[in-house]
C-alpha cells in the first residue's frame, strides 16, 4: 500500500493535475455490426452527450473536455453547445472529422483520384476547423478509413500524394493556435492496405505539414503482440505526441473500457509517459478516450474508463526511481524488473481515494454516481436515444 503523503509534492501535484478527455460518442448507443442494442437514457443530441460528459467529471474530479465528432455533433449553435458546457464546468476538446460515412467516399476520401470527391473531404475538414473556431477548440483530428481491397484497385505512391496534399491545404486552415492531430489504424475499413496504417506513415505525413502536425495513438490499432510503449516513447522523440485515443482490445479495434483488457500494458505505457516527462499538463500530450459502451451503461463505463488510466498512472509514478537506476546500471535484470512489478502490483486506489477526498469528491465516484440517481432521472426523461457511430 501507498499513502498520499509518500508522493512527492511534484508526484502528488502531477497526479492532482492529471486531465482525461471524454468522446462524446461514448455516451450515445454503438455496438457491432450484427446489433445496436439501445439503452435508456441515451442522450438524444449533443447537449444531451455533453450533460451526461459533466456528470463523468463531477464525480471523477478528472475529466473536464469532451470531444465532438462532425458531423455526429452536428448543431445549429455552437455558442450555446459551449456555454452550456461551460456551465456545466467542462469545456468542447478536439474536433473529430468524419469521412467515412457518406457514399461518395467508398474508394477514398482525402486519397479519392475523383476531385469531387476529394475536394468534398477537404472542404468537410474546413467546416470542422470552423466549428473548431466557434467552440474554441485547438485540435482538429482526422483519422480515414481511406485504402483498398485488392492488389491493383489503386495506386498506393499516388494515394500517398494525394493524400499529403490534401493534408497541406487543411493545414493552411488552421489558426497559429490549433493543431492537426492524425491517426492511424493497421486495418478496417479497408482489408488490403490502409492509406494511414501506422505510426510511421502518420509521423511522416505530419512531419511533412510543420511543426503543429502531430500524431493520435489509439490503443487498439495495432496488430497483436505490438509494443505500444516502444511507439509512445519514438513518438514522443520526435516531438510529435499529439494524443491517446484510449480504449482496450482483445482481437482488433474492440473499443472496450481502457485497463479492461491488459492493465499491465496500460502501466508500461503510462511509465513511458512518466518517465519521459510527459504527464504535465503542458507537455502537448493529450490523453483521451476513444470507446464504445455497448453492453454496459455509459456514464457508469466512463467513469470505471477514468480511474483505470488514474490507477495506472499514479502505480507508474510509484516506482522506486533510485533502486531502479542502479538495478538498471548494475545489469540486475531480475531486481530492475522486480521494482518495476512491484510498482504495478501496488494498491494505489485508498491513495487515490485520499487525493479525492483532497479535491472535496466522493472517493468512491462510482458508488457516488450509482447514488446520485442521475441515472433513473435520464431514463424517464429522455426517450429514443441516439446512436453513436457506425454499428448497424
Ligand atoms: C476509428 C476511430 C477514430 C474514429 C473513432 C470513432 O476506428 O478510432 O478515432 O474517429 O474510431
Ligand atoms: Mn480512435
Ligand atoms: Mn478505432
Amino acid at each position: 500500500m501507498v499513502a498520499l503523503s509518500d508522493l512527492t509534492p511534484e508526484q502528488h501535484r502531477l497526479l492532482s493535475e492529471q486531465t482525461i478527455e471524454l468522446p462524446s460518442w461514448a455516451f450515445g448507443n454503438s455496438g457491432t455490426r450484427f446489433k445496436v442494442y439501445g439503452t435508456p437514457g441515451t442522450p438524444r443530441d449533443p447537449f444531451e452527450k455533453v450533460a451526461d460528459a459533466a456528470q463523468v467529471n463531477r464525480f471523477t474530479g478528472m475529466t473536464p473536455r469532451v470531444s465532438l465528432h462532425i458531423p455526429w455533433d452536428e448543431t445549429e449553435d455552437y455558442s450555446k453547445l459551449r456555454a452550456d458546457a461551460e456551465e456545466q464546468g467542462i469545456s468542447l476538446g478536439t474536433i473529430n472529422s468524419n469521412v467515412f460515412q457518406d457514399e461518395d467516399y467508398k474508394y477514398g476520401s482525402l486519397t479519392n483520384s475523383d476531385d469531387r470527391i476529394r475536394r468534398k473531404a477537404i472542404d468537410a475538414h474546413l467546416h470542422c476547423i470552423e466549428v473548431m473556431n466557434q467552440t474554441g477548440s485547438d485540435t482538429l483530428k482526422i483519422w480515414l478509413g481511406d485504402g483498398t481491397n485488392y492488389p491493383g484497385q489503386d495506386s498506393i505512391n499516388a494515394r500517398q500524394g494525394r493524400l499529403a496534399e490534401s493534408l497541406a491545404e487543411i493545414y493552411a486552415a488552421l489558426g497559429p493556435d490549433q493543431r492537426l492531430l492524425l491517426e492511424y489504424k493497421f486495418f478496417e475499413p479497408a482489408f488490403y492496405h490502409t492509406d494511414v496504417p501506422d505510426w510511421g506513415t502518420a509521423l511522416l505525413q505530419v512531419m511533412a505539414l510543420g511543426d503543429r502536425g502531430v500524431v493520435c495513438l489509439d490503443t487498439g490499432h495495432h496488430a497483436p503482440g505490438t509494443n505500444i510503449e516502444f511507439i509512445v516513447t519514438q513518438l514522443l522523440r520526435a516531438g510529435r505526441l499529439g494524443a491517446f485515443d484510449f480504449n482496450s482490445r482483445f482481437y482488433a479495434d474492440d473499443d472496450l473500457m481502457v485497463g479492461a483488457a491488459d492493465p499491465f500494458q496500460l502501466f508500461r505505457i503510462m511509465r513511458e509517459i512518466v518517465t519521459y516527462g510527459a504527464l504535465d499538463k503542458n507537455s502537448g500530450v493529450n490523453f483521451m478516450l476513444d470507446q464504445c459502451h455497448n453492453l454496459e451503461e455509459k456514464i457508469p463505463g466512463e467513469i470505471r474508463s477514468a480511474l483505470n488510466v488514474q490507477e495506472a498512472t499514479a502505480k507508474a509514478l510509484i516506482v522506486d526511481e533510485e533502486a531502479l537506476a542502479k538495478a538498471q546500471a548494475d545489469h540486475d535484470v531480475m531486481a530492475a524488473n522486480g521494482i518495476i512489478m512491484d510498482a504495478f502490483n501496488t494498491d494505489v486506489r485508498p491513495m487515490l481515494a485520499e487525493l479525492r477526498a483532497e479535491k472535496g469528491i466522493d472517493p468512491d465516484p462510482y458508488g457516488a454516481f450509482l447514488r446520485s440517481g442521475y441515472l433513473e432521472k435520464i431514463r424517464e426523461e429522455r426517450v429514443g436515444g441516439q446512436q453513436a457511430s457506425w454499428g448497424a
